[in-house]
């Protein structure tokens, strides 16, 4: 169950596969029952552990998620927004700019494949997350399409959450930051009807910034809105189908992908001397 909205789970499907194998070997009996948020009969104080529970269940799979990824030295970025704002679209042109070898994506709706059939067509490995009735993408989701997802060395990760500017804010992935995607049809006041969602992303894009000669949109108040919740998040407008700011994301994306893979050569080198001192003490130690 959805601990924010209390809606059911459904059956979860990876690549059109139900159920999954536990190579990883964790613990699967989860907190998410047929429990639903305003259940009635489940006491207030008893629905807060439950809510409790499950969102640290979550967080220990985004860990082991995130964990991996560093690894990998994979910059991984979680898109959220309501349905429609150009989330596919904004992928498929920056795989198109950035090249269909670095990227990898995993995909979120509840019903069909048609967003990762979207993104294979671009050349880039995709798999998708069928929610059934649930509302969100969790981490241990995510990990088990992590499993099946061809995943280079310092590729970007983008998750495509499901449509839904409210339950996904809640849920930690394993990404480095959340993305929102605001697009201009969808009124200024977003921010500030939905602020948790705001407030977890670092990054807003301003989407669909090529229909603001037909609309009575206010950019600048939309952008006021989301740093009233949110005074440090970053603001880049773009047009996923004009083409417009995307140099200034595909700037961002790069910056991340770099910092990212220097993060994992230091580790590497750390761990590298550390073998070395060993090594030395161990010599030592037997003359
Ligand atoms: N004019 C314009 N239309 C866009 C832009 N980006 C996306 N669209 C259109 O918006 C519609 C929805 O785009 P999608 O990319 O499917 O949106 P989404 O966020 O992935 O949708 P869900 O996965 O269903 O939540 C499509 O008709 C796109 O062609 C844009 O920058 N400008
Ligand atoms: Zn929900
Ligand atoms: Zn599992
Ligand atoms: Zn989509």
């Amino acid at each position: 169950m959805c601990v924010t909205c209390g809606c059911g789970e459904g059956e979860v499907k990876i690549d059109g596969v139900a159920g999954h194998a536990h190579e990883h070997g964790h613990d699967h009996s989860h907190a998410q029952g047929d429990l639903h948020s305003h259940a009635p009969g489940v006491g207030q104080t008893r629905m807060v552990q439950i809510e409790q529970d499950v969102l640290a269940k979550n967080n220990a799979y985004a860990q082991a998620n995130r964990d991996k990824l560093a690894e990998r030295g994979v910059f991984a970025l979680n898109l959220v927004s309501s349905p429609g704002s150009g989330k596919t679209t904004l992928l498929c042109k920056t795989i198109d700019l950035l090249g269909s070898t670095s990227v990898a994506v995993i995909e979120g709706d509840q019903q069909t494949s048609q967003d990762a059939d979207r993104i294979c067509a671009t050349g880039a490995p995709a798999i998708q997350i069928n929610t059934g009735k649930g509302c969100h993408l969790d981490a241990h989701m995510v990990g088990h399409a992590l499993q099946q997802l061809p995943l280079a060395d310092g590729a970007l990760l983008m998750i495509e959450n499901v449509g839904n500017l409210v339950c996904p804010a809640a849920f930690d992935l394993g990404e480095a930051h959340k993305v929102v995607i605001l697009s201009v049809t969808e009124g200024e006041d977003k921010p500030i009807k939905y602020p948790d969602m705001f407030r977890a992303a670092s990054l807003m894009l301003l989407n669909k910034v090529d229909l603001l000669p037909h609309l009575t949109y206010d950019v600048d108040a939309a952008i006021a809105f989301a740093r009233r919740v949110n005074p440090a998040i970053r603001v880049i407008q773009v047009s996923a189908t004009s083409g417009q700011g995307m140099d200034e994301w595909l700037t961002y994306l790069r910056a991340g992908m770099a910092r990212t893979a220097a993060a994992r050569q230091q580790t590497v080198a750390v761990l590298k001397a550390r073998v070395a001192a060993l090594e030395a003490q161990l010599q030592q130690a037997k003359a």
